[in-house]
Formats: C-alpha cells, structure tokens, sequence
C-alpha cells in the first residue's frame, strides 16, 4: 500500500516527511501541487492547510504528527518508553526534522551558519550521510530551499 504525500513544489513542511519515507524506505508519492491545483484542493483538506499524507482511506495532516507516525513505523521512534530511551540516543526522526529544516536555511543563505556550532553541524552531517537520505539529497527535484548537492559550506 502506497503513501500519498500532498504538499507545495518546495522543501517547507514536507521535506521533513519526505526525508523519513526516504529513509524507511517507505512507497509513496510525492504529489507536489501548484497553486491552482492548491484553490481546488484545499476546502478538502482537513484544516485547509499542507502537508496532508493519505494512506488506507486515512487522511492525516499536520507535518509533525505525521513525521512521528511515520518515524514509529520504521523505528525512528519506540512503540514505548524504553524503546524511545534506546533511539533517542542514536538517531530519532527529530535529527531529520532538524536537518531537513537547517539544510533548507542554509540553500537560502548560502553561508555556513554553523562554523561556531560543530555538534550541530555534525548532526546535520550524520543526517546527510544515511544511504538512503544521500539518495534523495541528490533526486529530489530542486526547488526554492534546496541546497546544492554537494554543499560547499
Ligand atoms: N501546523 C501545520 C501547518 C501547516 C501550514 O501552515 N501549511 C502551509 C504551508 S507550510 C499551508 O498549507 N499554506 C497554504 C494555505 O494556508 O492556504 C503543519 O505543521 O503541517
């Protein structure tokens, strides 16, 4: 069963879940809709606001609890308490989050915001080198946000 992605043609609010159903691996389709289209959809979407991801008739809204729904189903998050403990110390859909969010500030102001923050910069690098996130670093379609690949900063 595939996932339906609906967002905008850019990084924002989707990239996040983009990130992790690259990384888990997930199937799915990133619909990227244009404004035009956008008049049409909205009145139909839950609270007239992207991203909505579609699965099994369902439709859920709202990018965070849809990274974390996603990121449970491919154990970057725990189904308890114990299991958070042990992924929280490793690597947890929040680095994604993140990463998805600073690559996009750092494509739109093309520095390297990061020189005096090297632990972050190092999450930020441990994110970007996950097989399966380096793939859709170098797929996706470029749009407003998106970094050069690779980055020089
Ligand atoms: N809390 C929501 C906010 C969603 C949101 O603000 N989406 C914006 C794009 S980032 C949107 O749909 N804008 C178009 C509109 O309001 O018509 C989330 O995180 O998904």
């Amino acid at each position: 069963m595939t996932y339906k992605l609906t967002y905008f043609d850019t990084a924002g609010r989707g990239e996040a879940i983009r990130f992790i159903l690259n990384y888990g691996e997930f199937d799915f389709e990133d619909n990227r809709v244009d404004q035009d289209d956008w008049k049409k959809l909205k009145p139909d979407t839950p609270f007239g606001k992207l991203p909505v991801l579609e699965y099994k008739g369902k439709v859920a809204h709202g990018s965070v609890p849809i990274c974390r729904y996603l990121a449970k189903q491919c154990k970057l998050a725990g189904n308890n308490d114990l299991e958070d403990l042990e992924i929280d110390g490793v690597l947890t859909w929040a680095d994604l989050l993140f990463a998805s969010i600073m690559l996009q500030l750092i494509g739109q102001l093309e520095k390297d915001i990061f020189a005096d923050y090297p632990s972050l910069e190092k999450n930020i690098r441990k994110v970007e080198e996950l097989p399966k996130i380096k793939e859709w670093l170098i797929k996706r379609p470029i749009t407003g946000l998106i970094p050069a690949i690779p980055r020089t900063t």
